[in-house]
């Protein structure tokens, strides 16, 4: 058996251990927590940094507009251009309520997403919108979106409504006919290049589909963008 000074020793001898174990784990915890700050910190300042060249790049590139029907990919569009998700959407009802705009991911223009403009509810909103979104700076080009309909007529029809009522826009305007992976078109391409050359003499069409990449969209638009032009719509009737 150990005397009794010999016991007390070893407590004290394994109290001072210990107490140095305490304190080198507080060191270690305080040290997380200064490298966490400072992650925190760093991460605040990037998302600063690219605000603020986001902001920079809106300031100085061109607006590309997009227009059309709810549901004929607009924000699906968006989304790809701007590498951005949660915009569209699958709703049987229009999904975008309010004009948005992003940067494209190469920052050569800004894309401006607005509301389907055949909306049930809120129609003179939407109209504002469109409104808002033509004068948010230069416009370089009007992207208006129609989906691949199997009959190319549907095609024609929709785009000279469109054509119609933004008919102030004509030199900007380009469509975009999205869907292209759908099954059961009957038309190519260049019919429909052709027959939309023919019939307004718009030369700027542009297709996509489900598989159309981000950069293969940003290419295809940046194609066609024409020297920026300001306008000046009055709200509630684009
Ligand atoms: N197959 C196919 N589906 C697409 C394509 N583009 C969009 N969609 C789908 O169509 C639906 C509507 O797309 P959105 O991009 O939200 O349409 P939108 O024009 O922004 O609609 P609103 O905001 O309501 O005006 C979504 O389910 C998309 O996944 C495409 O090229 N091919
Ligand atoms: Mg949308």
């Amino acid at each position: 058996m150990l005397p009794v000074n010999s016991v007390q020793l070893c407590l004290e001898l394994l109290a001072q251990e210990h107490a140095a174990k305490v304190q080198e784990l507080e060191a270690h915890c305080a040290q997380a927590e200064d490298e966490a700050r400072q992650a925190k910190e760093n991460e605040a300042l990037a998302t600063q940094k690219l605000e603020l060249a986001q902001n920079h790049v809106g300031d100085m590139v061109p607006n590309v507009v997009m227009v059309g029907n709810c549901g004929t990919g607009k924000s699906t569009c968006m989304e790809k251009l701007s590498g951005t998700t949660g915009l569209a959407g699958d709703s049987m009802i229009a999904i975008t309520k309010l004009h948005n705009r992003l940067p494209a991911k190469d920052g050569s223009f800004c894309i401006v997403d607005t509301p389907g403009q055949n909306a049930l509810t809120d129609r003179m909103q939407d109209n504002l919108q469109v409104a808002m979104a033509l004068n948010q700076g230069p416009v370089s080009l009007m992207l208006i979106t129609t989906k691949a309909d199997n009959r190319l007529e549907e095609v024609v029809e929709h785009v000279e409504k469109y054509i119609e009522r933004f008919i102030d826009f004509v030199e900007v305007i380009c469509i975009l006919v999205t869907c292209m992976d759908q099954p059961g078109r009957q038309w190519s391409e260049k019919d429909c290049r052709d027959i939309l050359s023919d019939q307004f003499g718009l030369n700027k069409v542009i297709f996509s589909g489900l598989d159309t990449s981000g950069e293969q969209l940003i290419q295809s638009v940046r194609a066609e963008l024409v020297e920026p032009r300001t306008f000046d719509v009055a709200g509630g009737g684009a």
